[in-house]
């Protein structure tokens, strides 16, 4: 999106610096978390994305991305490790290979951490209906915010796309369904922009990634 090249490469969040995923290596200077490395990229090779944007529209873009990241992405952990359907799935692929005998302890122990993670976090202390509440009106105001211009703001891209799409785009494309899924699905409008940044932006990672917990981040 920026015009810099890269290499995607798949990591563990047990291997990361901060135990989650992403975080980047240019050329030794090893930098987690999409906020700080934004940041970077901006601060190394020029701000090739938002530098165009008012004052205005970059506080409208942060609040967008907080409201995103910060609440959202809790709603669709809330799919993936609160909902038997969402965990079943997700423990599929997270245990594959795992030993017999440690699976029949391992996923509830792991399960259990990550729920009063989410309890910390807060959402994980409403009840069902309500964590999707609060995720449908995430994603009916994003819907909102979205014009007939191509991105957020106008016919070019911005930061702001690139981490709306990864919340959205996953979420969409994820495997762990939830009314706030179907809600992403059935919107043209959201539908047509995660396509439009996933074809344009990210056609080398076409599928949306099972992040993994490793043993490693589950200490953290
Ligand atoms: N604020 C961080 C959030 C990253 C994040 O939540 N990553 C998840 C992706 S699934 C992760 O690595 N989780 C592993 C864990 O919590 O142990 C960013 O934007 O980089």
């Amino acid at each position: 999106m920026a015009g810099l090249s890269y290499e995607p490469v798949y990591g563990e969040p047990g291997d990361a610096p901060k135990g989650k995923v992403p975080w980047i290596d240019d050329d030794g200077h090893i930098l987690a978390d999409s906020n700080f490395i934004i940041g970077y990229l901006k601060d190394t090779y020029g701000d090739r994305l938002d530098s165009r944007l008012s004052g205005k529209e970059q506080a409208l873009g942060h609040a967008i991305k907080r409201m995103l990241e910060e609440s959202l992405y809790f709603v669709s952990s809330y799919s993936k490790w609160v909902e038997d359907e969402g965990f079943a799935t997700y423990s599929a692929e997270l245990f594959a290979g795992m030993p017999e005998e440690q699976l029949r302890y391992v996923p509830e122990m792991v399960r259990k951490r990550a729920i009063e993670k989410l309890s910390v976090q807060g959402i994980g202390r409403h009840n069902r209906d309500e964590v999707y509440e609060i995720g449908l009106r995430d994603v009916a105001s994003f819907e909102e915010l979205l014009t007939d211009a191509n991105f957020l703001f106008a016919d070019q891209p911005t930061s702001f796309d690139a981490s709306a799409f990864g919340v959205v785009g996953n979420l969409r494309d994820g495997p762990f369904p939830s009314p706030v899924r179907d809600a992403l699905q059935k919107s043209p409008k959201i539908s047509a922009y995660i396509d439009r940044i996933r074809n344009t932006y990210f056609g080398d990672i076409l599928e949306a990634q099972v992040c993994h917990i490793t043993s490693s981040s589950k200490r953290r």
